[in-house]
């Protein structure tokens, strides 16, 4: 008799307060770097398709389509971005088959216990927003990822258990540490379970669904979010003007970094271009590791003011612009 396999396919979307870790936990699962991570809030900028292979307890292969968003946060009327971030988050939602709401645990019992900063009571707050979306979209599948599970004490996790399951939102309560990849196996056997049955929907060897120039000007992104420091790093923006695969096998990649202002522009070039020569070499490295060749790397500065309200910068990453 022809017993044939079984594969699944769909869309998972990774939601939860800023920098809750969805992009690490995007990773994670995928196996390698599709989206960046930084220590910072409001890293991730517009949805990023990271493409894994899971397999259910039963053994069924799955390809789940991990779409990683932006947080989800309270943004300013008047922040153009923000609000377009927002957005994009909860569109990723409503067309996926199962949901990963990651929430940073740690942060969540410091503030309960009464010892939060200011930016814990934001991520608790931010989770509640997330919540109470989930409730009102109706939202089937849906489960809850207790990460950074490395940073506490795992008796303190069932309070946290019990007060998210209250809630009855959730299927299901996992808890995992999406740096050491502790209870990442588990969730990844339920996310592929969840997946309906289908032939998959991309090539079985594709790790991400963003054109290369996308994700080059994302690797110089990160460089910038974790080499500057305070508002520089939200107040610019990274662009691939050109890419050209040379004769001898070398890829030759110009980027543009936009700030906002002129007296900005020196900040980014540092004493003697330095911090630009750091920012640039350490984007190189990871664009070698992630092409498999030789990369050269030319980067530029320039002041545009108001980009965050040029169309055009939006369409480019797949944001909408007029929400
Ligand atoms: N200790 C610990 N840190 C983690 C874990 N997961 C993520 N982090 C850290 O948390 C920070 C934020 O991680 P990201 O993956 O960028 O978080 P995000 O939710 O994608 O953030 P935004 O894109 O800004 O919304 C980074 O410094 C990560 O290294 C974890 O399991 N344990
Ligand atoms: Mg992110």
């Amino acid at each position: 008799m022809n017993n044939p396999i079984k594969t699944r396919a769909g869309f998972v979307a990774v939601i939860g307060a800023p920098n809750a870790g969805k992009s690490t936990l995007t990773n994670a699962l995928v196996g390698e770097k599709v989206s960046i991570v930084t220590h910072k809030v409001q890293t991730t900028r517009f949805q990023v398709r990271g493409i894994a292979m899971l397999e259910t307890t039963e053994g069924d292969e799955a390809q789940v389509v991990l779409v990683d968003t932006p947080g989800i946060f309270a943004p300013k009327e008047t922040d153009r971005l923000a609000k377009s971030m927002v957005h994009a988050a909860w569109t990723g939602v409503g067309d996926s088959d199962a949901i990963v709401h990651v929430v940073d645990a740690p942060a969540h019992h410091r503030y309960k216990n009464g010892e939060g900063s200011a930016q814990d009571r934001l991520c608790v707050e931010d989770t509640q927003r997330v919540v109470a979306g989930l409730k009102l979209r109706q939202q089937k599948k849906v489960f809850l990822a207790l990460n950074k599970i490395d940073e506490m004490p795992h008796d303190l996790l069932l309070e946290q258990i019990a007060e998210f399951s209250k809630l009855e939102v959730f299927t299901e309560i996992f808890m995992i540490s999406a740096l050491n990849l502790d209870g990442v196996d588990a969730l990844s056997k339920m996310l592929a379970g969840s997946m309906p049955q289908s032939p998959f929907l991309y090539p079985a060897d594709q790790a991400a669904d963003i054109p290369s120039r996308l994700m080059a000007a994302e690797i110089t992104r990160e460089k910038i979010f974790l080499r500057l420091h305070d508002e520089l790093p939200y107040a610019s923006t990274v662009e691939t003007e050109k890419w050209t695969n040379q004769k001898n096998g070398d890829v030759r990649i110009d980027q543009v970094i936009y700030v906002r202002r002129d007296s900005q522009k020196p900040i980014v070039l540092g004493k003697g271009g330095k911090t630009i020569k750091d920012i640039g070499g350490a984007a190189r490295r990871d664009m070698q590791e992630w092409l498999g060749k030789k990369v050269h790397l030319f980067l530029f500065v320039k002041v545009r003011d108001n980009w965050q309200n040029d169309k055009a910068r939006y369409v480019e990453s797949g944001l909408e612009f007029d929400v």
